[in-house]
């Protein structure tokens, strides 16, 4: 992957002006989540719940709090005119890259001792995300991808880093499928009516619980297909732009990008299927109230 500044010149004054490379924002994004995927295994005998977000299984620690806040510093030393959308601290700061945060998903993973949690960075230039990274400490991998780059998993069990590619021609019938919940009983009450159709069209359902990790299985074929209704921004910008460039397609169930009403990532033939199932379901019907 090339470093460096890309270089253009100012269309006023002729001054040459820096623009960010792809391939300098990912190696901060895998570095700074990387960095806090190792306070957040470092310090996981000591987690205490410190509050509840939209009901009592929605919780946050104490180490979102300290994994985030580690990130904003990593990136700001680097980079200290930046944006950065966090999924605690929220929007801060206005340059002409953000960054989108979310230092721990799979909050419940983590909590109960599973692997399947995962720290996301993503960096945005001119409201398109450029690169993304997602470590996931527990599996002793990073996945990391950078827009038209190609994305790309680094592994403690693999020598040098791979080049992911999505699984192909895999038809709905055959296909594994990820999903997620929502934590308020009513979304979950209409997200369990949509699973109960799913299950028996497809090869079988995983409830993994953190979807930047699921859109990295995506990439990595470890699944066929992803779908969630309730995402937030942060818990997809990066895994999205991951799969997508292991060849997946991302978006929502109406011709959307891929976001809160619905998150769906396959490749393009296995998400047209898909698609048309959860459309005709009405699984991006966001809950009443
Ligand atoms: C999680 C999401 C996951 C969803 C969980 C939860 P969190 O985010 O990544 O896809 O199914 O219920 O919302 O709360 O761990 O950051």
């Amino acid at each position: 992957m090339p470093g460096g500044l890309l270089r253009r010149r100012s269309a006023t004054a002729g001054v040459p002006v820096s623009e960010p490379a792809p391939a300098d924002l990912v190696a901060l994004a895998s570095a700074a989540a990387q960095e806090a995927g190792e306070l957040l295994v470092a310090r996981h005998g000591r987690v205490a719940v410190a509050a509840t977000k939209s009901s009592p299984t929605d919780v946050v620690t104490e180490m979102d709090h300290a994994a985030e806040q580690l990130i904003r510093d990593r990136l700001l030393a680097a980079r200290p005119t930046d944006a950065i959308l966090g999924e605690e601290g929220g929007q801060t700061g206005a340059g002409p890259v953000r960054w989108i945060v979310d230092p721990l998903d799979g909050t419940v993973n983590y909590l109960y001792g599973l692997p399947g949690w995962g720290v996301s960075v993503a960096a945005e230039v001119g409201g398109v995300v450029v690169a993304g990274a997602v470590c996931v400490p527990l599996q002793h991998s990073t996945f990391t991808a950078t827009l038209g780059g190609g994305a790309w998993l680094e592994s403690a069990w693999e020598g040098s880093p791979r080049r992911l590619a999505c699984n192909r021609g895999v038809v709905l019938s055959d296909a594994l499928v990820a999903t997620g919940f929502g934590y308020s009983s009513g979304q979950r009450a209409e997200q369990g009516h949509v699973v109960a159709a799913v299950l028996p069209r497809v090869r079988d359902i995983r409830r993994a619980g953190a979807a930047a990790v699921d859109l990295c299985s995506v990439a990595a074929g470890r699944v066929d297909a992803y779908y969630e209704q309730g995402t937030h921004y942060w818990d997809i910008a990066a895994g999205a732009l991951i799969a997508r460039e292991a060849g997946a397609m991302t978006g929502g169930l109406r011709g959307d990008e891929a976001g809160e009403a619905m998150t769906l990532a396959a490749d393009p033939a296995l998400f047209a299927q898909l698609r048309d199932l959860l459309a005709s379901l009405d699984a991006d019907r966001l809950p009443a109230g």
